[in-house]
């Protein structure tokens, strides 16, 4: 049991060091680019006889039989199918006789944490009435994620919902993280139907899942180790789906159902819409990609560095504003140089880049150094 408010000292001294590695984190991340329309399933598990991710984005690590050491176990697990729901018959299923509970994490093959869609559809033997961890944020060190707490979502420590939901009752949770707003989004999917769990700013990037070796993790159905027993003894997974951006309140419905149903699979968000299955090599004469930021960080001598790809022949600008919006740096950036370092005082600052001209930035996102 935890309160919803901080508990102690310790609590707080935790929460500051949290909030300085998850703002190291987004120094260090790649940066996504900025296309907010299309995002592209990229990880998604079906759990048809094996633990493998049907489109090749991620990987999947289940606990053992055994004590992982921090109190985790898979004591049963296997697959089975039954009725499921939105054309998901064929589930995961584990049971655990440890306090931390089982489950598994999956590291998608790229950093993607601060925009990013994440999906579940499952059921927990308990959604109540004390915390039942959902989905870990942090790799087991930080409270934080999706619970159920007397049978609603919760995300700690933000808020929930109200819509109750019993146990074995199979439903959808759907989480969605704006990179450019910021703006962190959580609905449950029941019988078809939509709610809007959460809708919160992220500021302290709560909702930002740690990054191990460059891939952004997400933990399933276990507890972290900030707290002792906060998990389902049990429970059955139908599928997990990720996505390299946010969806929108009209895709999340059907964005769980299987893509073989009529109407499911998230629309156009399958994957398989935007792959290009050739016969033979084909020589491509065109662009595919727009200037954009690869890597950014504070480097030895406390200056903003920062890589970029695919830059133009010129005008390659990057402008970066401080939060008055006044222009602190800016360079244009020379073809085969595509890399700077900027020299500017502790703070937050707002990077833009721009091509054609200084209306619409190529690409939009917030540095910022304690
Ligand atoms: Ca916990």
């Amino acid at each position: 049991m935890k309160p919803i408010l901080l508990k102690n000292d310790f609590k707080i001294t935790l929460m500051i060091i949290l909030f300085i590695l998850t703002f190291s984190l987004v120094f260090t991340g790649n940066i996504p680019s900025i296309s907010a329309d299309s995002s592209t399933l990229i990880v998604y598990y079906k759990f048809e006889g094996d633990l493998s991710d049907s489109l090749g984005g991620s990987t999947l690590t289940a606990f053992g039989t055994g004590n992982d050491g921090f109190n985790h176990n898979n004591a049963t697990s296997g697959f089975g199918t039954d009725a499921g729901i939105g054309g998901d018959t064929t589930y995961w299923y584990w049971t655990s006789t440890l306090a931390r509970g089982g489950g598994f994490w999956v590291d998608v093959n790229s950093s993607i944490s601060s925009n990013y869609s994440v999906g579940v559809r499952f059921a927990f033997s308990q959604t109540g009435p004390s915390w039942k961890k959902i989905i870990d944020y942090k790799n087991m060190s930080s409270d934080t994620g999706f619970y159920f707490l007397s049978n609603n979502l919760y995300f700690y420590n933000y808020g929930g919902g109200s819509t109750p939901i019993s146990n074995n009752q199979i439903i959808d949770v759907i989480a969605t993280r704006d990179g450019a707003s910021g703006k962190f989004t959580a609905y449950i999917v029941i019988d078809g139907h939509y709610y809007k769990e959460l809708e919160v700013d992220d500021p302290a990037n709560q909702a930002y899942p740690m990054v191990v070796g460059g891939k952004t993790r997400f933990g399933f159905f276990f507890d972290d180790i900030a707290t002792s027993a906060e998990a389902t003894s049990g429970g059955k997974v139908y599928s997990i789906k990720i996505w390299n951006g946010p969806i929108t309140e009209e895709e999340v419905e059907e964005a769980m159902d299987s893509p073989d149903e009529d109407g499911g699979g998230g629309g156009s968000l399958a994957a398989t819409d935007t792959i290009l299955i050739l016969d033979e090599p084909v020589y491509i004469p065109v662009r595919t990609n727009q200037m954009t930021c690869w890597q950014v960080w504070v480097n030895e001598n406390n200056n903003f560095e920062f890589i970029f790809r695919w830059e133009y022949a010129n005008n390659n600008w990057v402008k970066i504003f401080d939060l008055a919006g006044n222009e602190a740096f800016s360079i244009d950036m020379k073809k085969g140089r595509a890399r700077f370092e900027a020299n500017l005082p502790d703070g937050m600052y707002t990077v833009k880049t721009f091509h054609n001209d200084y209306e619409t930035p190529i690409q939009e996102f917030i540095i910022g150094k304690p």
